[in-house]
């Protein structure tokens, strides 16, 4: 910096290089951490790195580890999660990121080095369009070309990631504009855009028709999601108070597991594509349904117009643009979850006449009787570790410890959702929109750089551990304990599994041949391997896991054919859900690969 913090001398201490103005900005915005990965257009911010101690940089392997990283870290710490990269294939490399937390709802500041302004458009040296290949997996992004403007833009950044619904967004910097010297303005100094400005209150007319709704059913459901998680504890909070003030039964999205617990009395499991028997039922038969920030995605409505055919719908979101999306609602409220919930649960205290418990008396048996099906219900077995076994045992073990799971996709991300049993919010971290493989362990580490002390397991699967394990050698450098849970069932057991339901059992390239030796993999980055395929070793091997503290991965051999039920087929209505006990396993007898092997 060329000034100091003298009061007279301010004009002059407000005099920064752009790079200067960045980590300023990045400070007084309150970052703590940031994931990323130097390269020559960056070098500037690098060096200004180097010259300071408030900020630590998280060294990643690869930069799409940067982006998943600080989608952990936010997702987990309800802050903004901030990647640095170089121009050209570091900010391609983010691009998989970037629409993870545009589609998750992840606040995240992407900053990225860019060539010099006077040769942007000449095919010069790592130079891209990165302002064109982002704009439709940001929120926002800007290309700052004067460097008296980059610290407003840093500040609107994190105001546009981290309101509304939160997102990524992009700032592109020259490196002419990192070795130039500017003014830096405190963000306090920066008026707010009046073209944005996220409504958080919702329209109280609305919200009262919604709980005399509520009040009158005699069927409800109240169908949550990450919108929840995204609001903070408080709405947790308050959805819970809810539900307890209705006892209307209360099922969630994979992304707002946690914000109502597992063990709640009135809790119906996960709902959608592999969600439970009771919940999808009670989706599909109730008569009010209050949808509390959650999107009405296609793995939840199944077959469009055979959604929810006899509910009145209220729809809580603080995005306009998700209301009536795909499924029209009868009372939309604009507004923060957090706000709205405060509003109904004092308007439902007040209510002169509570509804009496004969009204949802026939419905509550209703929702006993499809609870009495056991939808996760599978065979257990004493030679062989069956992945739900696998999960169970994890969940119980982990048990009142301050655990954080995240998950890869596949199965393995299913049974995670169906098995563990999340009991608070933020401690459960999947790629859910975009559904990405390779999401899990950088996340996992960003996860574990938040809180160091924590026990941090990310639930993997053989094929997608193999997208982002080059982290491995991050999380050793920075010791952080993360634990890889690997179900190794020896195929891409989702592909395989569709194969074998809805593509006359051809197992097309499914089947993971030359897998590498995990325990030895994870000795070669220094870090602890281990193996186990016996389910009478499972709990030992499970603790001593536990007990490591440094990385492991943890090799866990499983049931290579099991499937992931209940399912609702794409294309399909909730009450035509596949159960465990009516899908038939005749196809796994017969499975054979492309070079006709009879595969097991
Ligand atoms: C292999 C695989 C299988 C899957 N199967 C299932 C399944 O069986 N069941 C399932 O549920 N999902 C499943 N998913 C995930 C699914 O694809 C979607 O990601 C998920 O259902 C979306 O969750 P959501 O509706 O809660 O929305 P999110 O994507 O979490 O969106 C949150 C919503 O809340 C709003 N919001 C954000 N912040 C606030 C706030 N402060 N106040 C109010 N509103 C806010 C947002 O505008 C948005 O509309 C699967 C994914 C994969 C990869
Ligand atoms: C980057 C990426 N590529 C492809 C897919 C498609 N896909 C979804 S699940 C899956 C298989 C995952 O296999 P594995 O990690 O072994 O988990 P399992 O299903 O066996 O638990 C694939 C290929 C994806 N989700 N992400």
């Amino acid at each position: 910096m060329t000034g100091t913090d003298n009061t007279a001398n301010e004009q002059i201490s407000t005099q920064m290089t752009g790079a200067e103005i960045v980590l300023k900005a990045l400070k007084d915005n309150g970052v703590e951490h940031i994931f990323g990965y130097p390269g020559g257009s960056v070098l500037p911010i690098y060096d200004e790195i180097f010259q300071q101690d408030d900020i630590q940089h998280i060294l990643v392997r690869h930069e799409q580890g940067a982006g998943h990283a600080a989608e952990g870290y936010a997702r987990s710490t309800g802050k903004v999660g901030v990647v640095l990269v170089t121009s050209g294939p570091g900010v391609t490399n983010t691009i998989t990121p970037l629409q993870d937390a545009l589609m998750d709802s992840i606040p995240m500041v992407c900053l990225s080095g860019q060539v010099p302004t006077t040769l942007i458009g000449s095919d010069a040296f790592q130079e891209c369009d990165t302002v064109g290949i982002t704009r439709p997996c940001t929120k926002h992004n800007w290309l700052v070309k004067d460097v008296n403007d980059l610290a407003r833009v840093i500040h609107e950044a994190f105001r546009i990631a981290q309101t509304g619904r939160p997102g990524p967004v992009v700032v592109d910097i020259p490196k002419d504009v990192q070795f130039a010297t500017g003014t830096y303005t405190p963000p306090e100094r920066h008026a707010i855009q009046r073209s944005y400005q996220p409504k958080l209150q919702g329209d109280a007319k609305a919200i009262e028709a919604a709980v005399q709704l509520m009040a009158s059913a005699r069927r409800p459901v109240i169908y949550s999601g990450g919108g929840v998680v995204n609001s903070g504890p408080e709405a947790s909070r308050l959805l819970r108070e809810l539900v307890q003030l209705t006892d209307f039964p209360i099922t969630s999205t994979l992304m707002g597991l946690g914000s109502y617990p597992a063990s709640g009395a009135n809790w119906l499991g996960m709902l959608g594509m592999h969600g439970s028997y009771e919940a999808n039922m009670a989706m599909h038969d109730c008569d009010v349904m209050v949808c509390i920030g959650a999107r009405f995605d296609d793995r939840i409505t199944g077959r469009l117009n055979a959604f929810s055919p006899n509910s009145k719908k209220i729809h809580i979101d603080i995005d306009p643009s998700s209301i009536n999306k795909t499924v029209r609602v009868d009372i939309p409220i604009t507004g923060d979850v957090g706000h709205v919930l405060e509003d109904m649960v004092r308007i439902w205290r007040a209510l002169p006449k509570k509804p009496q418990a004969e009204q949802t008396a026939d419905w509550k048996s209703s929702i006993a009787k499809w609870k009495a099906r056991n939808s996760f219900s599978y065979t257990p077995s004493k030679d062989v570790i069956m992945p739900q076994y696998a999960i169970e045992r994890l969940s119980a073990l982990t048990l009142g410890r301050d655990t954080y799971i995240t998950t890869e996709v596949g199965q393995h991300q299913m049974w995670a959702a169906q098995f563990f049993g999340f009991e608070q919010p933020n401690h459960w971290l999947t790629s859910g929109g975009l559904g990405t493989m390779g999401y899990g362990f950088p996340a996992a580490i960003g996860v574990q750089i938040a809180h160091p002390d924590a026990l941090v397991i990310d639930i993997a699967g053989d094929a997608s551990i193999q997208m982002c394990i080059q982290e491995m050698s991050c999380a050793v450098q920075y010791n952080a304990p993360v634990k890889i849970f690997i179900l190794n069932n020896q195929y891409m057991g989702m592909v395989r599994q569709w194969q074998q339901l809805l593509h006359g059992n051809r197992l097309s390239n499914s089947y993971t041949e030359a897998m590498p030796d995990f325990v030895k993999l994870a000795e070669a980055y220094g870090a602890v391997g281990m193996r186990c395929d016996k389910p009478d070793q499972l709990d030992d091997a499970i603790m001593e896991m536990i007990n490591v503290k440094r990385p492991v991965i943890f090799d866990c051999r499983v049931a290579n054919l099991a499937n992931c039920f209940p399912m609702i087929p794409s294309g399909k209505a909730h009450n035509e859900m596949l159960l465990p006990d009516e899908a038939t396993d005749d196809a796994v007898a017969t499975a054979i690969d492309a070079k006709g092997r009879q595969l097991v």
